[in-house]
Protein backbone atom coordinates (compact mmCIF):
# COMPACT_ATOMS: atom_id res chain seq x y z
CA UNK A 1 0.00 0.00 0.00
CA UNK A 2 1.44 3.19 -1.05
CA UNK A 3 1.23 6.67 0.96
CA UNK A 4 -1.22 8.25 -1.68
CA UNK A 5 -3.31 5.11 -1.26
CA UNK A 6 -3.65 5.39 2.20
CA UNK A 7 -4.33 9.37 1.82
CA UNK A 8 -6.89 8.74 -0.75
CA UNK A 9 -8.88 6.06 1.84
CA UNK A 10 -8.78 8.78 4.87
CA UNK A 11 -10.20 11.02 2.08
CA UNK A 12 -12.94 8.88 1.43
CA UNK A 13 -14.04 8.46 5.16
CA UNK A 14 -13.16 12.03 5.71
CA UNK A 15 -15.67 12.88 3.22
CA UNK A 16 -18.38 9.94 3.35
CA UNK A 17 -17.84 10.47 7.47
CA UNK A 18 -17.62 6.64 7.91
CA UNK A 19 -15.23 5.48 10.38
CA UNK A 20 -12.56 3.47 9.74
CA UNK A 21 -10.26 0.90 11.43
CA UNK A 22 -6.76 2.60 12.85
CA UNK A 23 -4.38 2.40 9.93
CA UNK A 24 -1.93 1.20 12.46
CA UNK A 25 -3.42 -1.96 13.45
CA UNK A 26 -3.44 -2.82 8.75
CA UNK A 27 -0.18 -1.61 7.92
CA UNK A 28 2.99 -2.18 9.36
CA UNK A 29 6.15 0.49 10.18
CA UNK A 30 4.54 3.26 9.74
CA UNK A 31 6.38 5.90 10.89
CA UNK A 32 5.26 9.56 12.05
CA UNK A 33 7.08 11.31 9.05
CA UNK A 34 4.89 8.88 6.88
CA UNK A 35 1.93 10.15 8.73
CA UNK A 36 2.50 13.64 8.15
CA UNK A 37 3.47 12.53 4.43
CA UNK A 38 0.03 10.90 4.07
CA UNK A 39 -1.42 14.25 6.12
CA UNK A 40 0.01 16.64 3.19
CA UNK A 41 -1.29 14.11 0.10
CA UNK A 42 -4.65 14.56 1.92
CA UNK A 43 -4.76 17.67 2.19
CA UNK A 44 -3.26 18.18 -1.58
CA UNK A 45 -6.36 15.90 -2.89
CA UNK A 46 -8.77 18.34 -1.07
CA UNK A 47 -6.69 21.54 -2.60
CA UNK A 48 -6.96 19.79 -6.12
CA UNK A 49 -10.61 20.62 -5.84
CA UNK A 50 -11.75 24.28 -4.86
CA UNK A 51 -10.33 24.13 -0.97
CA UNK A 52 -7.19 26.43 0.11
CA UNK A 53 -4.57 26.33 2.87
CA UNK A 54 -6.12 29.24 5.43
CA UNK A 55 -4.15 28.18 8.67
CA UNK A 56 -2.52 25.37 10.77
CA UNK A 57 -3.48 23.92 14.06
CA UNK A 58 -1.72 22.48 17.24
CA UNK A 59 -3.46 19.57 18.67
CA UNK A 60 -2.36 17.57 21.29
CA UNK A 61 -0.82 20.88 23.48
CA UNK A 62 -1.82 19.50 27.20
CA UNK A 63 -0.11 17.64 29.29
CA UNK A 64 -3.28 15.92 29.65
CA UNK A 65 -4.25 15.41 26.06
CA UNK A 66 -0.81 13.56 25.72
CA UNK A 67 -1.40 11.54 28.23
CA UNK A 68 -4.64 10.13 27.13
CA UNK A 69 -3.11 9.40 23.83
CA UNK A 70 0.09 8.08 25.24
CA UNK A 71 2.30 10.39 23.67
CA UNK A 72 4.96 13.16 24.28
CA UNK A 73 4.69 15.66 21.66
CA UNK A 74 2.35 17.84 20.13
CA UNK A 75 1.05 17.45 16.68
CA UNK A 76 0.40 19.60 13.57
CA UNK A 77 -3.04 19.53 11.34
CA UNK A 78 -3.46 21.96 7.68
CA UNK A 79 -6.84 24.29 8.33
CA UNK A 80 -9.05 24.49 4.98
CA UNK A 81 -10.87 27.42 4.01
CA UNK A 82 -14.19 24.41 4.30
CA UNK A 83 -13.50 23.77 7.82
CA UNK A 84 -14.41 27.61 8.73
CA UNK A 85 -18.24 27.72 10.09
CA UNK A 86 -19.25 31.74 9.02
CA UNK A 87 -21.70 31.64 11.54
CA UNK A 88 -21.51 29.81 15.35
CA UNK A 89 -23.26 27.03 14.40
CA UNK A 90 -22.02 23.32 13.51
CA UNK A 91 -24.13 20.84 11.34
CA UNK A 92 -23.62 17.14 12.73
CA UNK A 93 -23.52 15.89 9.35
CA UNK A 94 -20.45 14.94 7.69
CA UNK A 95 -19.18 14.01 11.17
CA UNK A 96 -18.71 10.94 12.93
CA UNK A 97 -18.42 11.74 16.81
CA UNK A 98 -17.21 15.31 17.04
CA UNK A 99 -15.94 16.92 20.16
CA UNK A 100 -15.32 21.10 20.72
CA UNK A 101 -12.62 22.73 22.83
CA UNK A 102 -12.10 26.38 23.28
CA UNK A 103 -9.00 27.62 21.30
CA UNK A 104 -6.69 30.87 21.10
CA UNK A 105 -6.24 31.60 17.21
CA UNK A 106 -2.53 33.90 16.41
CA UNK A 107 -3.68 35.74 13.14
CA UNK A 108 -0.20 36.60 11.21
CA UNK A 109 0.89 40.24 9.36
CA UNK A 110 4.10 38.43 8.20
CA UNK A 111 5.28 35.35 7.44
CA UNK A 112 7.06 32.79 10.22
CA UNK A 113 9.54 30.09 9.36
CA UNK A 114 12.79 28.41 10.35
CA UNK A 115 13.92 26.31 13.06
CA UNK A 116 15.43 28.93 15.35
CA UNK A 117 11.91 31.27 15.85
CA UNK A 118 11.33 32.53 19.26
CA UNK A 119 8.35 33.88 20.87
CA UNK A 120 10.01 36.98 20.30
CA UNK A 121 9.82 36.58 16.52
CA UNK A 122 5.84 35.38 17.16
CA UNK A 123 5.07 38.38 18.94
CA UNK A 124 6.37 40.70 16.05
CA UNK A 125 4.24 39.08 13.58
CA UNK A 126 1.35 38.44 14.96
CA UNK A 127 -1.67 41.16 13.74
CA UNK A 128 -4.37 39.83 16.24
CA UNK A 129 -5.46 36.73 18.49
CA UNK A 130 -9.05 35.81 18.57
CA UNK A 131 -11.13 33.42 20.65
CA UNK A 132 -12.24 30.16 18.42
CA UNK A 133 -14.06 27.19 19.27
CA UNK A 134 -12.65 24.05 16.93
CA UNK A 135 -15.03 21.04 16.58
CA UNK A 136 -12.26 17.76 16.25
CA UNK A 137 -14.04 14.50 14.95
CA UNK A 138 -11.48 11.47 14.28
CA UNK A 139 -12.63 9.35 11.78
CA UNK A 140 -11.18 6.23 13.90
CA UNK A 141 -13.75 4.13 15.37
CA UNK A 142 -14.52 4.94 19.06
CA UNK A 143 -11.76 8.03 18.63
CA UNK A 144 -9.20 5.89 19.35
CA UNK A 145 -5.90 5.80 17.78
CA UNK A 146 -1.99 6.09 18.33
CA UNK A 147 0.14 9.29 17.22
CA UNK A 148 0.64 7.61 13.78
CA UNK A 149 -3.11 7.81 13.17
CA UNK A 150 -4.11 10.60 14.31
CA UNK A 151 -1.56 12.45 13.07
CA UNK A 152 -2.48 11.39 9.51
CA UNK A 153 -6.30 12.25 9.93
CA UNK A 154 -5.00 15.89 9.74
CA UNK A 155 -5.09 16.29 13.47
CA UNK A 156 -8.64 15.11 13.90
CA UNK A 157 -9.46 18.38 12.23
CA UNK A 158 -13.09 18.76 11.49
CA UNK A 159 -14.64 22.53 11.60
CA UNK A 160 -13.83 25.29 13.61
CA UNK A 161 -15.22 28.55 14.55
CA UNK A 162 -13.32 32.07 15.54
CA UNK A 163 -14.83 34.83 16.84
CA UNK A 164 -15.65 38.36 15.65
CA UNK A 165 -13.42 40.47 17.88
CA UNK A 166 -9.81 40.51 17.44
CA UNK A 167 -7.45 41.39 20.17
CA UNK A 168 -4.18 43.36 20.91
CA UNK A 169 -1.46 40.46 21.04
CA UNK A 170 0.05 42.60 23.94
CA UNK A 171 -3.63 43.54 25.25
CA UNK A 172 -3.57 40.12 27.75
CA UNK A 173 -1.02 37.39 29.68
CA UNK A 174 -2.74 34.70 27.56
CA UNK A 175 -1.68 32.29 29.55
CA UNK A 176 -3.62 33.59 32.49
CA UNK A 177 -6.91 34.00 30.84
CA UNK A 178 -9.21 31.68 32.06
CA UNK A 179 -12.15 29.94 30.04
CA UNK A 180 -15.44 28.22 31.09
CA UNK A 181 -17.11 26.12 29.07
CA UNK A 182 -20.75 24.81 29.47
CA UNK A 183 -23.40 22.75 28.04
CA UNK A 184 -26.76 23.83 27.56
CA UNK A 185 -26.17 26.03 31.18
CA UNK A 186 -24.14 23.62 32.88
CA UNK A 187 -20.45 23.99 33.42
CA UNK A 188 -18.49 21.06 32.14
CA UNK A 189 -14.86 22.34 31.37
CA UNK A 190 -12.49 25.19 33.18
CA UNK A 191 -9.34 25.97 32.36
CA UNK A 192 -6.42 28.51 31.54
CA UNK A 193 -4.28 29.69 28.50
CA UNK A 194 -1.55 28.08 30.18
CA UNK A 195 -2.47 24.84 29.60
CA UNK A 196 -1.67 25.57 26.18
CA UNK A 197 2.05 24.26 26.48
CA UNK A 198 2.98 26.46 29.43
CA UNK A 199 1.78 30.02 27.18
CA UNK A 200 0.06 29.66 23.35
CA UNK A 201 2.86 31.43 21.85
CA UNK A 202 4.84 28.08 22.82
CA UNK A 203 2.50 26.73 20.38
CA UNK A 204 3.30 29.21 17.75
CA UNK A 205 6.79 28.72 17.76
CA UNK A 206 6.65 24.97 18.06
CA UNK A 207 4.07 24.88 14.73
CA UNK A 208 7.14 27.06 13.04
CA UNK A 209 9.54 24.73 14.02
CA UNK A 210 7.72 21.42 12.93
CA UNK A 211 6.98 22.70 9.96
CA UNK A 212 10.60 24.27 9.08
CA UNK A 213 11.57 20.42 9.27
CA UNK A 214 9.55 19.69 5.87
CA UNK A 215 10.57 22.97 4.26
CA UNK A 216 7.52 24.70 5.18
CA UNK A 217 6.37 28.09 6.58
CA UNK A 218 3.29 30.04 8.35
CA UNK A 219 2.12 32.52 5.22
CA UNK A 220 1.09 36.12 6.51
CA UNK A 221 -2.28 36.34 6.85
CA UNK A 222 -2.78 32.43 8.14
CA UNK A 223 -4.14 31.80 11.79
CA UNK A 224 -3.23 29.33 13.71
CA UNK A 225 -5.31 27.69 16.24
CA UNK A 226 -3.16 26.79 19.35
CA UNK A 227 -4.10 24.03 21.23
CA UNK A 228 -7.40 23.34 23.24
CA UNK A 229 -7.67 25.16 26.75
CA UNK A 230 -9.59 22.13 28.12
CA UNK A 231 -10.31 18.69 27.13
CA UNK A 232 -12.96 18.83 24.57
CA UNK A 233 -16.28 17.63 25.10
CA UNK A 234 -18.77 15.23 23.05
CA UNK A 235 -21.31 16.85 21.37
CA UNK A 236 -25.20 16.60 20.30
CA UNK A 237 -27.99 17.52 17.88
CA UNK A 238 -29.57 20.71 19.66
CA UNK A 239 -26.86 21.37 22.16
CA UNK A 240 -26.04 24.83 23.00
CA UNK A 241 -22.13 25.14 23.82
CA UNK A 242 -20.90 28.10 25.59
CA UNK A 243 -17.11 29.50 26.00
CA UNK A 244 -16.77 32.49 28.28
CA UNK A 245 -13.20 33.69 27.71
CA UNK A 246 -12.22 35.85 30.88
CA UNK A 247 -12.33 39.78 29.90
CA UNK A 248 -13.01 38.70 26.28
CA UNK A 249 -16.10 37.79 26.06
CA UNK A 250 -18.14 34.70 25.13
CA UNK A 251 -18.71 32.41 22.05
CA UNK A 252 -21.77 30.47 21.56
CA UNK A 253 -22.21 27.60 19.09
CA UNK A 254 -25.53 25.77 18.67
CA UNK A 255 -25.57 22.02 17.38
CA UNK A 256 -27.78 21.10 14.53
CA UNK A 257 -28.60 17.55 12.97
O1 LIG B 1 -6.98 19.67 18.31
C1 LIG B 1 -6.55 18.69 18.95
O2 LIG B 1 -5.90 18.80 20.02
C2 LIG B 1 -6.84 17.32 18.43
C3 LIG B 1 -5.60 16.56 18.29
C4 LIG B 1 -5.92 15.15 18.04
C5 LIG B 1 -6.32 14.40 19.25
C6 LIG B 1 -7.78 14.32 19.40
O3 LIG B 1 -8.48 14.05 18.42
O4 LIG B 1 -8.23 14.48 20.53
MG1 LIG C 1 -7.60 21.62 18.89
Amino acid sequence: MTLEAIANELYDHQTSAEELEKLTLRYDGLSVEDAYQIQALLMERYMRGNDRLIGWKMGLTSKAKQQSVGVDEAIYGHLLKSMELDSPEVSLQGLIHPRVEPELAFVLKRPLEGPDVTPRDVWLATECIMPAIEVIDSRYKNFSFTLVDVVADNASSAKFYVGPQAFSPYQFQWENVGVVMKQNGVVVQTGAGAAVLGHPVHSVVEQVRMLSRVGKRIEAGMLVLTGGITEAIHIYEGDSVCVEFDGIGELNLSVRA
